[in-house]
C-alpha cells in the first residue's frame, strides 16, 4: 500500500493504492512502517512521498465514514498520527504532487515540511462536498500558512485549486518540469541539513481575522476562526469535536450518497451486456449544430470552450446572424467574468463557422440538432442529414418533450454510439445520464408533475410566492413560479397547445380536463393577458422592468386567479405548507418510481444526479429519490394513495407499483437495491 525505496540519500514513499490512492487504513500503516525505516537508516537524509497512478492522494476513504463513530475514531494510527510523524521528523520530507492532493491528501501535505507539484495538480479541501470539515489539522493548519481568507475560501467553497494558484498562495514552493520524481530528488537534496523547525506549520502563528457564511461553512469557519483565537492543540480539539458532529448527520450522509450516485450513474450499460467498460467510444472531432436559437448557441458556446470546432447552421441569415451574436455575447460575458481569457474567447469565435446550408456538414463526425419542438420539422432534417452526413456521423436530437426513438437511445442506437455520446458529454464538461426514450423523458416527466401540481394548489387557495417560498425553504434554489417566469410562460402555453392539437382539442380558458386528466389553464390567462414572466415585465409576479430580475408578489395576480377559481367554480381552501411540499415532491417522486419500473432508467441514482444538475435539487438532500427513501416509503406510499383518493384526475397519484412493493418490504431495502425488487416476488 505504501512502497518503500531508497535512491541515494532519499527514501521514497510511493502510495500504491488504486484507483485514486485513498487514505485506507493500511496506507497510513504504510506511512507509520516507512517513516519508522527512514527514521532507523542513517543513509537516509530526506523522504519524498509520492503517488502511484494517476493521481497523489484523493483523501481519506470516504467509505469508511460509514462505519461506526467509535470504530472511526479508534482506527489507528489516525490521519493526525501520521501527520504528527511526519511533521516530527528530524529528515525532511518532500510531498511531489501530481493529479489530484485533496482532503486527507492535503493535510499530509501540509504536515510534511516541504511541497511540490506538476503544473497539472489541483490541490484542495472538498469535505464540505460530503457534509464534513477537513479534520486532519486542515482548518488548523492552512490558516497558518496562507492568508486566513484565502484558507477560509478554499476550505468552504471545496473548489479544486490549480496548482499555479497554489504556487501564488504559498500552499506549494515549487512547480516542478519534467520528471517529477527525479526534480523532487534534486530538490530533497538541495534541503538536506536545513533547518526544519520554521517548516513546521504548527509553531506558526495566523495571519489575519475574517467574516463569512450555511451549517458546513459555519462549521469551517468557526474552526479557521479557532486557528486565531485558541492555541494549535484547543483548536485541533474543536476541530475534531466539529468533525464528529458533522460526520453523523443527515446532511453529510447525503453528501456522501451524492458522490458514489455520481459516479455509479456513469456506469451505463445495455441489455445487450455492453458497458461502459467493455466499449470503447469513437474519436470525434469535429461537430455541427442546427438550430441557432437558445438551446443551438449555448450547446454551440459548450463545444467551442471544450476545444470542438462548430459549423453552425439555421435556415436564413437573419436567425444565424442573431445565433452567432448571442454567442459572441455569452463568450464576452465569460471574459468578464473571468471564466475565460480574451486569447481564448477568440480561439473559440475562430473556430465558429456559420452556415445556412446543411451541406456544410459533409463532414462533421457528430451533429446536434437543435430547432424547435416540431416533430415533422425535426423528421425532415433527419432525412436530410442521411443523405447529407458521411456514414459514420452520429445525428443527435436536442428534443426535450418529443417521444422519438432516435433522440437518446433507442432501439437502432449502436452501444458505440452511446459509448461515444456519454464520453463525449463528459469532454464537454456536463454531466450524461442515459435514459431511454419515453414521453417527456426523465427530467421533463418528473418536473412536470412537480409544476401542475404546483398549479392546482394555487387553483385551490395559495398563492406563488407562498408556494415559491415553501419551495425554497426546503432548498430549491428556485420556486415553480420563478422558474416559470424566468423561461417564459408562452414557451409552456405553446407546447400545451402543440400537444392539444395534435389530439385535434382546443384549450380554452374554460378547459378543466384534457383527455381524462385534471388541467388547469391558469397559465392560459397569463399569457392572454401578457403576463409572459420576467421579459414582459409580468407573470405570476411583477418585476422592477420587463428582462427585471427581482420578482416582487403582486396583488393583481391574486386577482386573476380569483377570477378565473370563480369562472370555472372551483372552491379555495387554506393549504398547509406540508400539503405544498408533498403534492409538489411525492408526485414526481411517485413518477420516478414508474420511470425506474419501466427500465427507462437504470437505477434510482441515475433520477437524482438528472435533478441536481437539472433543478438545482440540494444535494444536501441527496435527490428526491434518496429524500424519499429517507423519509420512509411507507410514508410516502400512503400519502401518494391518500392524494390518489382525493385528486383521482390526476394520474401522476397512480401509486407505482414498485412503490408499493418496497413500502411493504418487511425492512427497508436500501436505495441501490431498488431494482433487485423489481425482479422478485415482493
Ligand atoms: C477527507 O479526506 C477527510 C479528511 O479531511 C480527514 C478525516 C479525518 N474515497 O472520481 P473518479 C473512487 S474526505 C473512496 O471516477 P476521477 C470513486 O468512487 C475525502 N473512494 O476519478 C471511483 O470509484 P469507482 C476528501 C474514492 O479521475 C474511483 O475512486 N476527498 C475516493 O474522475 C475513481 O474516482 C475527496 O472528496 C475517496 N476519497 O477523479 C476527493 N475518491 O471507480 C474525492 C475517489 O468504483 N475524489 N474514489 O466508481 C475526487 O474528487 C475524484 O475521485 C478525483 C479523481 C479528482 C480524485
Amino acid at each position: 500500500m505504501v512502497d518503500y525505496r531508497k535512491e541515494g540519500l532519499v527514501a521514497i514513499f510511493e502510495v500504491n493504492n488504486p484507483p485514486v490512492n485513498s487514505l485506507s487504513k493500511n496506507v497510513r500503516q504504510g506511512f507509520v512502517d516507512g517513516l519508522s525505516k527512514a527514521t532507523n537508516d542513517p543513509e537516509v537524509k530526506a523522504v519524498i512521498i509520492i503517488g502511484k497512478g494517476r493521481t497523489f492522494i484523493a483523501g481519506a476513504n470516504i467509505k469508511d465514514f460509514g462505519k461506526p463513530m467509535e470504530e472511526l475514531m479508534s482506527s489507528s494510527p489516525s490521519l493526525i498520527d501520521i501527520g504528527n510523524m511526519l511533521e516530527e521528523s528530524e529528515k525532511p520530507i518532500i510531498c511531489a504532487i501530481h493529479g489530484a492532493g485533496l482532503g486527507g491528501g492535503l493535510e499530509l501535505c501540509l504536515f510534511s515540511h516541504y511541497r511540490l507539484a506538476v503544473k497539472s495538480a489541483r490541490v484542495g479541501f472538498p469535505e464540505v462536498n460530503l457534509g464534513i470539515l477537513p479534520a486532519a489539522a486542515g482548518t488548523q493548519r492552512l490558516p497558518r500558512l496562507v492568508d486566513i481568507t484565502v484558507a477560509m475560501d478554499i476550505i468552504s467553497s471545496g473548489r479544486h485549486v490549480a496548482a499555479p494558484e497554489a504556487l501564488k498562495y504559498g500552499i506549494l514552493d515549487q512547480i516542478v518540469e519534467g520528471d517529477l520524481l527525479k526534480e523532487s530528488i534534486k530538490f530533497a537534496h538541495s534541503v538536506i541539513g536545513k533547518p526544519l523547525e520554521p517548516r513546521r506549520l504548527r509553531n506558526l502563528a495566523c495571519k489575519s481575522i475574517l467574516y463569512c457564511i450555511s451549517v458546513i461553512h459555519q462549521f469551517c469557519l468557526k474552526s479557521v476562526r479557532n486557528a486565531a483565537d485558541l492555541s494549535y492543540e484547543a483548536g485541533l480539539m474543536m476541530e475534531n469535536t466539529y468533525f464528529k458532529y458533522l460526520i453523523t448527520g443527515f446532511q453529510s450522509f447525503a453528501l456522501r450518497y451524492s458522490f458514489f450516485a455520481e459516479r455509479t450513474a456513469r456506469k451505463w450499460q445495455l441489455p445487450s451486456g455492453a458497458n461502459a467498460a467493455n466499449t470503447k467510444p469513437l474519436n470525434v472531432q469535429t461537430t455541427g449544430i442546427i438550430g441557432a436559437g437558445t438551446m443551438g448557441t449555448g450547446i454551440a458556446v459548450s463545444l467551442l470552450r471544450a476545444g470542438y470546432p462548430v459549423i453552425l447552421v439555421e435556415q436564413n441569415q437573419e436567425f444565424l446572424d442573431k445565433g452567432v451574436d448571442m454567442i459572441r455575447n455569452i463568450l464576452k460575458d465569460g471574459v468578464s467574468r473571468r471564466l475565460m481569457t480574451e486569447d481564448r474567447m477568440k480561439q473559440c469565435l475562430k473556430a465558429l463557422k456559420a452556415s445556412v446550408d446543411l451541406k456544410h456538414l459533409a463532414n462533421v463526425d457528430l451533429v446536434i440538432e437543435a430547432v424547435y419542438e416540431n416533430i415533422s420539422l425535426k423528421q425532415e432534417i433527419f432525412k436530410k442529414l442521411d443523405y447529407i452526413c458521411k456514414p459514420s456521423a452520429l445525428l443527435c436530437s436536442n428534443t426535450s418533450s418529443i417521444d422519438i426513438d432516435m433522440n437518446v437511445y433507442g432501439k437502432e442506437t449502436s452501444a458505440e454510439t452511446v459509448a461515444t455520446i456519454m464520453d463525449f458529454g463528459k469532454k464537454i464538461g456536463k454531466v450524461s445520464i442515459l435514459v431511454k426514450s419515453c414521453h417527456l423523458f426523465v427530467a421533463n416527466r418528473m418536473h412536470g408533475c412537480f409544476q401542475t401540481e404546483a398549479k392546482f394548489i394555487l387553483e385551490e387557495g395559495a398563492l406563488p410566492d407562498e408556494v415559491d417560498r415553501i419551495l425554497e425553504d426546503f432548498g430549491m434554489p428556485m420556486g415553480p413560479f420563478k422558474v416559470s417566469d424566468l423561461a417564459g410562460i408562452d414557451i409552456s402555453c405553446r407546447i400545451q397547445h402543440e400537444v392539444a392539437k395534435q389530439h385535434d382539442i382546443e384549450l380554452t380558458l374554460q378547459t378543466r380536463f384534457f383527455r381524462g386528466e385534471r388541467y388547469s389553464s391558469l397559465s392560459n390567462r397569463l399569457y392572454e393577458l401578457g403576463r409572459l414572466g420576467r421579459k414582459t415585465g409580468k407573470g405570476w409576479y411583477r418585476y422592477e422592468k420587463p428582462g427585471g430580475k427581482n420578482a416582487i408578489p403582486d396583488n393583481d395576480i391574486k386577482d386573476v386567479i380569483r377570477i378565473h377559481c370563480k369562472e370555472l367554480g372551483i372552491e379555495q381552501r387554506q393549504i398547509s405548507t406540508q400539503e405544498i411540499l408533498e403534492r409538489c415532491l411525492y408526485s414526481a417522486i411517485n413518477e420516478g418510481f414508474k420511470i425506474i419500473e419501466e427500465g427507462v432508467v437504470d437505477k434510482p441514482e441515475d433520477i437524482d444526479v438528472i435533478w441536481w444538475y437539472g433543478f438545482g435539487f440540494p444535494r444536501y438532500m441527496g435527490g428526491p429519490m434518496f429524500y424519499a427513501s429517507q423519509t420512509g416509503l411507507k410514508k410516502v406510499y400512503d400519502r401518494v394513495c391518500y392524494y390518489h383518493k382525493n385528486f383521482p384526475y390526476s394520474s401522476h397519484w397512480v401509486p407505482s407499483d414498485l412503490l408499493r412493493r418496497l413500502s411493504t418490504a418487511p425492512n427497508p431495502v436500501p436505495i441501490t437495491q431498488w431494482k433487485t425488487v423489481l425482479h422478485s416476488k415482493l
